[in-house]
Formats: C-alpha cells, sequence, structure tokens
C-alpha cells in the first residue's frame, strides 16, 4: 500500500499557482516542504510537479537508470535565448552530446588551470577598486560580484573584455540578459495564454534577446575574420570535431553555447560568492579562520596557482554555503517508468516530473543533525567532506548531466576570496542585517551591503 502525497488546495484553473510567491518562488517551495514534509505536489500551469525535500529522495532521484533530467518550467522559456545549448538541451538532442564531448576536456581542472591569470586579473580590478572607495563606500556585493563573474567568463570563453569594473552601470549585455532571465521565469509561471497577451513585456523580452544575441555573433564574427592561437572555449567550438560523429558546432549552437556559458556562469558563482561572504560577516569566527588561512598560505605574495589547493578552509566555506543556500535551488527530473518512492511508499507515474529541492535536502537533519541550518564550515572540511554519505551534498547537479563549470567557479572564486581577505576586512553596511532572497533564474542574498577597510598588516 502506498501513501497519498499531499498537495496544498488547489484554485480551478490556476492550480496551486498562487501558492507561490511571483517574486521568490523559492521561499514557498521551503514553507511548503515545512508544512507538508518530504514530498508534496503542485499543480503549476495545468501539470503536476513534485517537490522532493530530503536526503533519502535526492538520493533516490540521483539514479540516472531511474531518473533522467527534465528541461521544465523556467528552462523552457530560457530555451529562447540558449536553445540546445548544454544546460537547456534535452538528453535527446543531437548537439548535447556534440557539444558535451568537445567541451568537457576544455572545462577540465588542467584547463581551467591555463585561465588562472586571466581569473586574477579581474579580481585584482574588483580588489583595487574596493580599496580605492575606500572604508566609506557602500559596497553592493551583488553588483560586484556579478561584474566579476560575467567579466571573467567572458575574459576565459571568448578573449572579450566586458570592463564592467571601469563603467558606472553594468554593460548593456548584463542588463539584457538580467532581465531576460527574469522575464523567462514569470512566463513559466503563467498560463500560455496570458504569455500571448502581455504585449509590453514580450516586446522587452524580444529586445532583450536581440541585444544578447547580436553581441555573441557578433564576437563569432569577430574571431572568425581575426583567427588568434590561443585556446579558449570560443576557438575550440569554432575549430572542434566531435570525434563520434565527425561533426563540428553549428553556428547556431555556438551562439547558444555561449550564451549558456554567461547564463550558467554568471548568476550561480556570483550568488556562491555573494553568499559566503553574508556568512563569514556573520560568523567572525569562520571569517576569522579564514582569514588566518590567507595570511599563512599567501602571506604578501600575490596569488599563484599552487596555492589554490591550500586554501582549505575557504573550500569548506564554500561548500558550507552551498549546501545551505545553493544558488541553483531546484533541479527537476522525470522517472523513466512507473515507479515508487521511498522503498514503495509513494507511488509516481512515468513521466512524472519531480524538482529537488537542493536547500530542503542538503539539510536533512538525518544527515546534517539538529543544527542543520547552522553555517558550520568543519562539517565539510577536508576529510569530513570526504566522509559524507553519496549524494548528500549536490549543489552542482548529478551524473550526466552535471555542471560542467564547477572548476571554473571553483577556481574563480578561490582567487576572489582570497585577494579579497589578503587585502581587505569586511564588514556589513547593517550589522543587524539578516538574510533575505531575491530570485531570478536562481537565488542570491537581497540588498545586501558591505564596507571594505584597507588591512593593516603589521597588527
Ligand atoms: Mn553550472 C549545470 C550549478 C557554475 C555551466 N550547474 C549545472 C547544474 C547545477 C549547476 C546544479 C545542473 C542543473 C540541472 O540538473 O538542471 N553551476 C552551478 C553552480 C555554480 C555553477 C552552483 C557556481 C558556483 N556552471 C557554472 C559555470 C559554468 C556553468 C561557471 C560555465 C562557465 N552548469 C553549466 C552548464 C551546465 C551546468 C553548461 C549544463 C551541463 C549539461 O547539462 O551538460
Amino acid at each position: 500500500m502506498t501513501t497519498p502525497i499531499p498537495s496544498p488546495p488547489a484554485l480551478p484553473f490556476l492550480g496551486n499557482l498562487t501558492a507561490l510567491e511571483k517574486e521568490v518562488p523559492q521561499r514557498s517551495f521551503e514553507l511548503l516542504a515545512d508544512q507538508y514534509g518530504e514530498i508534496y505536489k503542485l499543480n503549476l500551469v495545468s501539470r503536476t510537479t513534485y517537490l522532493a525535500n530530503s536526503y533519502e529522495l535526492q538520493n533516490e532521484l540521483s539514479n540516472e537508470k531511474r531518473f533522467t533530467k527534465a528541461v521544465t518550467a523556467a528552462l523552457v522559456e530560457v530555451r529562447n535565448g540558449t536553445g540546445d545549448g548544454l544546460f537547456t538541451a534535452h538528453n535527446h538532442e543531437e548537439n548535447w552530446g556534440i557539444a558535451h564531448r568537445l567541451l568537457m576536456p576544455a572545462f577540465s581542472t588542467a584547463k581551467v588551470r591555463d585561465m588562472f591569470d586571466d581569473m586574477v586579473d579581474i579580481a585584482s580590478q574588483m580588489v583595487t577598486k574596493w580599496e580605492r572607495f575606500g572604508p566609506r563606500h557602500v559596497i553592493d556585493v551583488v553588483e560586484d560580484f556579478t561584474r566579476l563573474a560575467f567579466d571573467t567568463i567572458t575574459l576565459c570563453a571568448m578573449n572579450f573584455r566586458l570592463n564592467n569594473f571601469y563603467k558606472e552601470t553594468p554593460h548593456p549585455f548584463v542588463t539584457a540578459m538580467a532581465d531576460f532571465l527574469v522575464e523567462s521565469g514569470y512566463r513559466s509561471n503563467r498560463p500560455p495564454i496570458a504569455n500571448t497577451l502581455m504585449w509590453g513585456s514580450n516586446a522587452k523580452y524580444q529586445e532583450d534577446l536581440k541585444v544578447m544575441n547580436e553581441l555573441v555573433d557578433q564576437l563569432i564574427q569577430d574571431r572568425k575574420d581575426n583567427p588568434i592561437d590561443k585556446e579558449d572555449l570560443l576557438n575550440i567550438m569554432l575549430n572542434g570535431v566531435d570525434k563520434k560523429t565527425g561533426k563540428k558546432l553549428s553556428d547556431e549552437n555556438i551562439r547558444h553555447n555561449l550564451i549558456t556559458f554567461l547564463v550558467a556562469g554568471h548568476e550561480t558563482t556570483s550568488g556562491m560568492l555573494t553568499f559566503t561572504l553574508y556568512y563569514l560577516c556573520k560568523n567572525p569566527e569562520a571569517m576569522r579562520k579564514a582569514r588566518e588561512e590567507v595570511d599563512e598560505v599567501l602571506g604578501d605574495e600575490q596569488i599563484r596557482l599552487e596555492h589554490i589547493g591550500k586554501l582549505k578552509y575557504i573550500s569548506a566555506c564554500f561548500r558550507e554555503s552551498l549546501r545551505l543556500t545553493p544558488p541553483a535551488t531546484i533541479r527537476v527530473v522525470e522517472s523513466v517508468e512507473d515507479t515508487t518512492l521511498c522503498g514503495g511508499k509513494y507511488a509516481v507515474p512515468k513521466g512524472a516530473r519531480i524538482g529537488i529541492v537542493a536547500s530542503k535536502c542538503q539539510t536533512d537533519p538525518k544527515i546534517w543533525g539538529e543544527d542543520a541550518r547552522e553555517f558550520k564550515p568543519e562539517r565539510v572540511y577536508g576529510e569530513n567532506f570526504e566522509k559524507l554519505p553519496q549524494n548528500a551534498w549536490q549543489p552542482f547537479g548529478y551524473g550526466m548531466r552535471a555542471c560542467i563549470g564547477r572548476p571554473f567557479a571553483w577556481q574563480e572564486a578561490h582567487i576572489a576570496l582570497a585577494c579579497i581577505l589578503q587585502k581587505l576586512d569586511m564588514t556589513m553596511h547593517d550589522p543587524g542585517y539578516s538574510l533575505e532572497l531575491k530570485q531570478t533564474l536562481t537565488v542570491k542574498p537581497k540588498e545586501f551591503y558591505v564596507h571594505a577597510i584597507p588591512r593593516n598588516r603589521s597588527t
């Protein structure tokens, strides 16, 4: 006998849509989990979606023989910009396989090491800016980490400088992409008929798409006109031949993948950095340890590649931040067959879409204890991290469709945080600030501001 899967009361036509907050749906998903438990279902725009909230489910749903990635909800709309690029491709699309085989090696830890100098270049621009503005300046953390992540991925992927740190307002491409992502989210939560009626939003949406496509097409054309020797991602995409099919990537697919890297590469990384800085400001003991480590490993030296692997406490801080507040909040899988979950307890049909709510699964008290919601980097430090039960920590997704940019984001973030802590003391603008979320495709801290005070290193 299976147990029925609970669901909040629904309204005709809209289903459970009204149960979701428009601005921060993630908050609703978490509140509903507190109310309905390890699994519940919602009828969203005439489709049933299940939401999974426990370690046991996250682990079970990571069996790729039984569950595969589903491109649903906001991702369907994001496809308007990223098409069959890696992140939004359906499993069966041929271009996913070609791009995956060509690009996996290009994003390997070894290749990412070659990007070290470019990453330090951008991080230094940010730290220099913070130093020069001085301690009174109010830093909008999300804004500057977004500049950092955007400039880093464009420089590393296509040898192009957006120069966001030299501008008062972000590059138009950045604004267009941010608006495009927010609107994609809204569109996915509206009944289709309502979408066709939103003339104003639709015109703006098309305009944003145009801005994004034009810049990327221009970069592709520039590269074709002026080839360079550097083995960057753009060259690999332009020149690479897939061994299995003998095919090259089409220009359209290259455009889709470049936009994919920009979408997938900037929001998540800047989110992780902002959350981590927030947790460090809130936990002075962790901040002290992180800074001590930077002093020990870097001292007064300019950061070098061999420092990165020694920043073990910093790694633990990032991991703990990703556990508590994963910027990519939900990944959705689809059941391959009619099946049951939790040892026969719940029945789900073939094709059922199940969202894995990472923040809930990664704070399951059964695995993490009663203090699961507290920031304690020690629990994911060094060996402790290696000893975690399988799939207990998966902010980068899982399996075949897991994040391709993990080594890239990891190196970029370590460089940035180490360079900051080496030079600056970070304090919150409002000492009473407590975390609120802002949601686009991903989540980030809302209205989080800090001050950067040059360190007096002799004391
Ligand atoms: Mn990333 C897939 C999280 C940084 C490019 N990424 C995923 C998934 C998660 C994720 C989760 C799986 C989504 C799903 O199952 O539907 N990504 C992150 C996080 C960070 C991140 C938390 C930073 C921190 N990602 C990056 C960076 C890049 C990138 C940086 C590129 C430069 N991510 C991708 C791509 C995919 C992906 C591409 C899709 C891979 C595939 O399906 O083949």
